[in-house]
């Protein structure tokens, strides 16, 4: 494979590891843990997971074990997030200076290479190629979901069959989820299988006292910011249009918090932050037409918006409409087939309560045709396919126009859309990442050789120098709670949402009416792997601030 100057170079980096993970290794064990919440019906679920302790890597001044071979499998599980083939060449390197003899299989294409054995022997050779590359194309990754007992024994077959000892899932909350319930079966059936978890995800929404952040956040948001300050110099310079942007982030609003602390544009939408005050439609395009008005009144007919994906199903009044439209199109799907767009429309309508009829009718038609065709295979309306931006956008025109009629506003008004999210979740990985990767993937092969199963690989003190960072395990359980999942209560992960009381969000909150009233501008540029510390192996805003670093 050609490789560019930069792959090139590149692929020389050396990452970083913990003091801790260098040499020999010893656990020091902590005390029985409990989760989150739900104590009781969690304990009943992982009888032989649950209460295990907290475990943190210490240098071991005089090993004495000789390491016996093993082999290892790893899934790559759900969206790609930088920085995954750090964590394949750090279990690879672990497991390589553990033992030569022991050998890394990669299953293919996600979960789905587990239950029906697709997969293939990782070598050095191989791996080579991928060390410090964004993607997750070294094995594939997938979506579908690993929860049945059938799928679970399907698997067995082929780990025993290559003599695997511990699987390891890279995923987000869900597949860690999955990773729990499989490490709890294997246990229970003494199948002598350990699982070990590694928090994924861009979306930054797997994040504890324990677990820091997941990993592809920093580098997703960095390459977002990078785009959103190029579009707020060219807003900026030409003064002609208001930007509507659109982050990834499927529920949570971690990224769109982040972008904005890094560019401070002139508005910035916190989807926890509408659903706590319940806030309508209206009163969000209210906010911003009050933004637009006096922005005018300076002169300034140009600024920037930050729209999180998810924002549609936090809007109390749009969250109630999309669960009437999920179970109203579930059940009369073919009815509406054979319609034409104005009709379907109208036949929704007439099954919707009259509040959420009204609602709907009053959306712009391409919006309401998004959100009663685009459904996921569980039956539910697939956000990330609903223009927000343009909804946004369009409905702040009409009030805007109003406005003008009523002589309230004598401004110009044209809009640009955009929507990253594609575009930053195969990056190459930035120091921070492709460090933090490889140390996780390294300290799961320790993990591993440890004996421990049920255990999310943990590295903390992130912004610390890596020398610093502090490598360990931490019980799945321990994160778990109860939540309804498609009608029936499961333990699952507890999903972290952006905290408004947490310091991230409070900073934003803090200049939010200094940025819609300014123009003060962040270019925070793109991704440097080759220069000062300060500016190549920065650790995001969000982790900084939330521990009470400066900004
Ligand atoms: P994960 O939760 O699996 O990490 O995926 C996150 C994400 O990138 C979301 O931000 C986005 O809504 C979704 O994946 C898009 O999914 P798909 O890749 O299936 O289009």
């Amino acid at each position: 494979m050609k490789k560019s100057p930069l792959q090139r170079v590149r692929a020389e980096y050396q990452p970083k590891l913990p003091n801790a993970l260098k040499g020999a290794v010893k656990l020091k064990v902590g005390d029985p843990t409990q989760s989150v919440a739900d104590q009781e019906e969690i304990k009943k679920l992982f009888p032989n997971t649950y209460g295990l302790p907290i475990v943190e890597f210490i240098p071991d001044e005089n090993p004495q074990r000789v390491e016996e071979p093993f082999n290892v499998g790893i899934i790559l599980s759900g969206g790609q997030a930088p920085g995954g083939h750090n964590v394949v060449s750090g279990i690879f390197d672990a497991l390589k200076k553990l033992n030569k003899e022991n050998r890394l299989y990669g299953f293919l294409m996600g979960p789905s290479g587990f239950i029906n054995h697709q997969y293939m022997e990782l070598t050095e050779g191989y791996i080579k190629d991928y060390r410090n590359t964004g993607g997750f194309d070294i094995i594939g990754s997938g979506r579908t979901k690993l929860e049945s007992p059938e799928q679970f024994d399907a698997g067995l077959k082929i780990l025993k069959e290559l003599n695997i000892k511990a699987l390891v899932i890279i995923g987000g909350d869900d597949s860690n989820t999955n990773a729990c319930v499989l490490a709890e079966y294997y246990k229970a059936n003494g199948a002598g299988v350990q699982v070990i978890g590694v928090p994924k995800t861009i979306d930054g929404d797997l994040k504890n006292k324990w677990i820091e952040t997941s990993f592809g956040f920093d580098t997703a948001c960095k390459v977002y910011s990078e785009v959103i300050g190029n579009i707020q110099r060219d807003c900026n310079s030409a003064k002609k249009y208001y930007h509507f942007i659109k982050l990834m982030g499927r529920s949570a609003s971690h990224i769109a918090l982040e972008c904005a602390l890094e560019c401070q544009p002139n508005y910035c939408l916190i989807s926890e932050e509408v659903q706590a005050k319940r806030m309508t439609l209206d009163n969000i395009v209210n906010q911003l037409c009050y933004m637009i008005v006096e922005r005018a009144k300076m002169g300034w007919n140009f600024g920037t918006v930050l729209v999180p994906e998810g924002l549609i199903e936090f809007i109390p009044s749009m969250k109630l409409l999309i669960s009437q439209l999920n179970d109203i199109l579930a059940e009369h799907a073919e009815e509406f087939e054979s319609l034409r767009d104005e009709e379907k429309l109208k036949a929704i309508a007439g099954y919707l309560q009259p509040a959420e009829a009204e609602l709907f009718l009053s959306l712009p038609k391409n919006i309401a045709l998004q959100l009663s065709l685009d459904r996921d295979s569980h039956g539910n309306v697939q956000v990330s396919l609903i223009d927000t931006e343009k909804l946004l956008a369009d409905m702040v025109g009409k009030r805007l126009a109003e406005l003008k009629k009523e002589g309230e506003y004598h401004g110009k008004y044209a809009t640009q859309h955009h929507f990253f999210g594609y575009e930053g979740r195969c990056a190459d990985p930035t120091n921070f990442d492709a460090d933090y990767c490889y140390a996780l993937g390294y300290n799961a092969a320790m993990l591993i050789n440890s004996g421990v199963t049920g255990y999310m690989s943990s590295v903390r003190n992130l912004t610390e120098k890596p020398e610093n960072w502090i490598a360990g395990g931490i019980p799945i359980t321990m994160m778990m709670n109860m939540e309804k999942r498609h009608g029936h209560m499961k333990p699952v992960i507890q999903k972290a949402l952006v905290d408004l009381k947490g310091k991230p969000y409070m900073k934003f909150a803090s200049m939010r009416e200094t940025l819609m009233l300014n123009t003060l501008y962040q270019y925070p540029g793109p991704i440097q792997y080759f220069g000062p510390a300060e500016v190549c192996d920065r650790p995001s805003m969000t982790l900084l601030l939330e521990h009470d670093k400066k900004i």
